[in-house]
């Protein structure tokens, strides 16, 4: 396996970064999960864009263009020669003192590509479908680490999937600080309801993924009215289907929140065109490559 490491592509036994690194003292950086699907990294370029808007909100200078992070994925694809892939950009502050500040890593800038296969959830959870349960860890507050930045600071999701897994289920409601719906710990969440889609509006405490703006890219097509509205847990008990959306998890049918079934208890029908839908597109938009 090779690891792209600023601008080579060394084995993974030799990509070590410094422990002085603010990614590792402080989780310092911006991150990005992009898959490749038969030779068609799927919408790369939207992914990159968002890793660049990412750094620029926190004064991270990431030390190439958008164009040569492009490059960089291909390169580290080809070089494993992998056309299925699941792909991690990682750009942190780099090698500075113990102190906070971020100036004197300035030049520093350590860029990371990680390409290899994973697959989340096991087959049968896209079959019939997931039971999430609300957690008491809130998403963090737009005012003070707005989830629209994709750091490396995942300790917000990271408690929420703990306390999920203690519970005994494998992914968690996260409320913003209102107490609406946020999103799940990797993933946006989508409800249908009279055969509409709503899911949570960017600003309330969720990140803008870039498969929820797919579905609502082909949801449109396909003539299914959406909504980007404020969703209360007891929207969510009360919808008639329910999914989560998201690079790592793709598209997985909910069918019960905090014990209650949603729907029939299976995956509904909307969800299921969504999914077959969303297949047909991913092979089609994004960055074509060669192994
Ligand atoms: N919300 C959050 C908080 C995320 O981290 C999404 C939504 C979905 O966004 P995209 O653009 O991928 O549709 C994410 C995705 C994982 C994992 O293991 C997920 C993400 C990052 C790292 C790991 O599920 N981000």
């Amino acid at each position: 396996m090779k690891i792209y490491l600023n601008g080579k592509l060394v084995p993974k036994e030799e990509a070590k970064v410094s422990v002085l690194d603010h990614g590792f003292l402080y989780g310092d950086g911006v991150f990005e999960g992009v898959r490749a699907y038969n030779c068609v990294v799927f919408k790369l370029r939207e992914h990159i864009r968002r890793l660049f808007e990412s750094a620029h909100s926190i004064m991270l200078e990431i030390p190439m263009s958008e164009k040569e992070m492009i490059s960089a994925v291909v390169k580290t694809l080809k070089a494993n020669k992998l056309k299925d892939a699941y792909i991690r950009i990682v750009v942190s502050r780099g090698e500075g003192d113990l102190g906070l500040d971020p100036k004197k890593c300035r030049g520093n800038e350590t860029v990371v590509i990680i390409a290899d296969k994973i697959s989340l959830y096991p087959k049968e959870i896209y079959e019939k479908g997931m039971a999430i349960i609300t957690v008491p860890t809130i998403r963090n507050l737009p005012e003070a680490l707005n989830p629209q930045i994709k750091s490396l600071n995942y300790l917000n999701n990271i408690l929420a999937k703990i306390e999920a897994i203690n519970a005994g289920y494998q992914e968690a409601l996260m409320l913003d600080h209102l107490g609406y719906v946020a999103e799940c710990t990797g993933d946006n969440i989508f409800v249908v309801k009279r055969e509409q889609f709503y899911t949570p509006p960017q600003c309330m405490g969720t990140l803008r993924g870039i498969t929820r703006d797919t579905v609502l890219e082909i949801a449109r097509k396909l003539k299914i009215p959406t909504h980007e509205h404020v969703l209360t847990r007891h929207e969510l008990y009360i919808s008639e289907e329910c999914f989560l959306t998201g690079t790592a998890a793709e598209i997985v049918p909910v069918v019960e929140v905090d014990g209650r079934k949603i729907g029939n208890g299976k995956p509904g029908k909307l969800t299921k065109l969504i999914m077959k839908e969303f297949k047909k597109l991913l092979r089609k938009e994004g960055v074509k490559y060669t192994v």
